[in-house]
């Protein structure tokens, strides 16, 4: 867990005109003590050039689990595509991992699509089956459930590289006027995004069970999947 937070932080503090972006203080650092179980949530929001919000949330809720969230939301005028990631651990294993570039259109750049297909990714032996909402992925998403640490290593591995691409083809493209319908599309696409990640009943039902669902609900539409 840790290791895979400092992956993502290292990559974000790597990018330029990296600021922090305000966030409610009821939100930033949540507390609770549970029936003797303590929940605490942290939440950082950036922008930074190409991209118009990145929220990194660590969370552990309970004695047993952990969780990862991460999402860079591109500035919709950059031909970017959006970059998340999901991690569960339960135990100190890693129960879930998803990791994605999702895309702002019909299909992801073309350019992206050979360099992601270019990648080796390994063959997990658990690979995880995406619920109906998850049209949003790219083909090349990748959810599994690790069986050993070895897994572990190469899901984050992958996480690593899935960053150095977007970073990358961030250096080269085209960035296009805020009202040119490009750019609106892509930004009807990170909605589409952002309401289909609101169908998640894992997250939703994780946050009722500790927080109830009136806080699950506020929760989930303005911190994790506002828009
Ligand atoms: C699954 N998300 C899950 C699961 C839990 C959470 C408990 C089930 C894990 C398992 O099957 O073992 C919980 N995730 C959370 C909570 C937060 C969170 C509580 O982020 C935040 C507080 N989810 C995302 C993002 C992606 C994502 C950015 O937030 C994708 C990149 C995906 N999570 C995702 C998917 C599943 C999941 C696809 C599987 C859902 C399913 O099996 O129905």
């Amino acid at each position: 867990m840790l290791e895979a937070f400092k992956l993502i932080k290292n990559r974000i503090n790597s990018l330029t005109d990296l600021q922090p972006l305000y966030i409610d203080p009821n939100y930033s650092k949540i507390y609770r003590n549970l029936n003797k179980e303590e929940l605490f949530i942290i939440n950082e929001f950036y922008r930074a050039k190409g991209f118009r919000k990145i929220h990194l949330e660590v969370a552990k809720l309970g004695k047993s689990l952990q969780i990862l969230h991460c999402v860079f939301f591109p500035d919709p005028c950059y031909e970017l595509p959006i970059f998340g990631a999901d991690l569960v651990v339960n135990s100190n294993n890693i129960s879930a991992g998803i990791v994605d570039l999702s895309p702002v259109g019909k299909h992801l750049p073309v350019s992206l699509i050979s360099q992601m297909r270019s990648l080796k990714v390994p063959k997990f032996a658990e690979p995880g089956r995406l619920p109906e909402w998850g049209f949003i992925f790219s083909p090349y998403v990748c959810f599994i459930r690790p069986v050993d640490l070895l897994e572990e290593k190469l899901f984050l591995k992958l996480t690593d590289q899935y960053l150095s691409l977007i970073l990358s083809l961030l250096v080269k493209v085209r960035v296009d006027q805020i009202n040119s319908l490009d750019s609106i599309k892509r930004l009807k696409y990170q909605k589409r995004y952002c309401l289909n990640q609101k169908r998640n009943d894992k997250t939703r039902g994780i946050l009722t069970k500790f927080f109830g669902s009136s806080w699950a609900d506020e929760y989930i539409n303005k911190i994790l999947f506002e828009c």
